[in-house]
């Protein structure tokens, strides 16, 4: 993909540039309780946008995706926005960057990318953060911090696509580290790497090849629901709502927002479990809870779809460790634990389920927890 992608661009813009590629992300456990001030456990995988780029001289941005086989030129001012949904990402990091007070000037790019788009695993994370750490590189001395590097990443979610997401995705993009997978609290930002290379298990996701798109998807309202009860609980989020305060206020809300603000508070608590119990060694607590969050996000958060709750039926089925619905939702994948020997068997009856009642495969990617953001060498 890089030699490609170093190929077009000499093609189209000359010689030089430098290369930058950001990752794409994971999430153990923890769904949903970004934007709530919760805990989080994500990881970057070894599936990245890369992009090389290159000062030009000019207040202009000219660049190619080559994936989507496209291109755009905008300017650096607010009212310059590109019509392309791709190309706004990037026109929102230089904005966002421009906000804060960074650098940017006009660049030539071509970028391309392996994070498969719709997913659910965070393609447009990757993309913003790989922008974003390069804007920093070569305009800033690298001195905008890399909290405020996922921060201008999550804000171009918000001003310029559409999503009030949480920060977990651009999170794990800029801050991943191999092998580890991270837990986050987004109330304090603290954070703490943990060494996940479960011997005995693979980490392998399966995809629904549902069209995952969270901005015609109800995210945001998912959001406002959970915005609506804390302001009813007096609390800045639900980090700091327990079940008995949620009880408290039961006639008081709509169903449907003591649903998902039930799921949130459960979250929150499963994620801590997860940590636990990955220090002692425990995969079958993992496994446990993974399941548990597919129930809540199902029932209750009402994000999975027909085929996602039968994916994770069929984990169940093949005695998969632990299995459930992975990122934003409405499709997308299933992130599943599989022991060693267990793993073909999974796959093989996947594919042949699934076929069988929608007609056609999953797709099946198996992850190796990897770097964020960076420049290549
Ligand atoms: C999407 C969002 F972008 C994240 O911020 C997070 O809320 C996630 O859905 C659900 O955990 O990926």
């Amino acid at each position: 993909m890089k030699e490609r992608i170093k190929a077009e661009f000499a093609q189209r813009f000359g010689e030089g540039g430098t290369m930058y590629a950001s990752a794409g992300r994971i999430n153990l456990i923890g769904e949903h309780t970004d934007y709530n001030g919760g805990f989080v456990f994500p990881g970057a995988i070894d599936k990245c946008i890369a992009a090389q780029i290159k000062e030009n001289g000019t207040e202009t941005v000219r660049v190619y995706s080559i994936d989507i086989d496209d291109y755009a030129e905008f300017g650096l001012t607010e009212d310059a926005a590109p019509k392309a949904q791709w190309a706004r990402y990037i026109f929102g990091v230089c904005r966002e960057t421009i906000k804060r007070g960074g650098v940017v000037r006009g660049f030539d790019a071509v970028f391309a990318g392996n994070v498969p788009l719709g997913a659910g695993l965070s393609s447009s994370a990757a993309l913003e953060s790989c922008f974003a750490f390069a804007m920093n590189d070569m305009y800033n001395d690298n001195k905008i911090d890399k909290f405020e590097l996922a921060r201008i990443g999550q804000s171009t979610e918000h001003n310029y696509c559409g999503v009030n997401c949480g920060i977990m995705d651009q999170f794990a993009s800029v801050f991943g580290k191999k092998n580890c997978l991270m837990r986050l609290d987004c109330r304090s930002m603290e954070f703490q790497y943990f060494p996940f290379e479960p011997k005995g298990y693979k980490l392998v996701l399966v995809d629904s090849v549902v069209k995952h798109e969270l901005v015609d998807s109800p995210y945001n309202k998912r959001r406002e629901s959970c915005e609506r009860v804390a302001a009813k609980l007096g609390i800045e989020t639900l980090r700091d709502a327990e079940m008995e305060d949620l009880e408290r206020i039961k006639a008081e809300i709509s169903e449907e927002d003591y649903m998902r603000a039930e799921y949130v508070i459960g979250e929150k608590q499963r994620v801590l479990d997860v940590c636990a119990a990955l220090e002692a060694g425990d995969y079958d607590t993992v496994g446990e809870r993974m399941y548990q969050t597919h129930a809540g996000m199902s029932k209750l958060y009402e994000v999975s779809c027909e085929e996602l709750d039968y994916l994770n039926d069929i984990a169940k089925e093949c005695g998969v460790t632990g299995s459930r619905i992975m990122g934003g939702g409405f499709g997308g994948c299933t992130i599943n634990l599989v022991k060693d020997e267990l793993y073909d068997n999974f796959i093989a009856t996947a594919k042949a389920k699934f076929n069988e009642k929608y007609g056609h495969e999953p797709k099946v990617y198996d992850v190796i927890i990897s770097d964020g953001a960076h420049k290549e060498e």
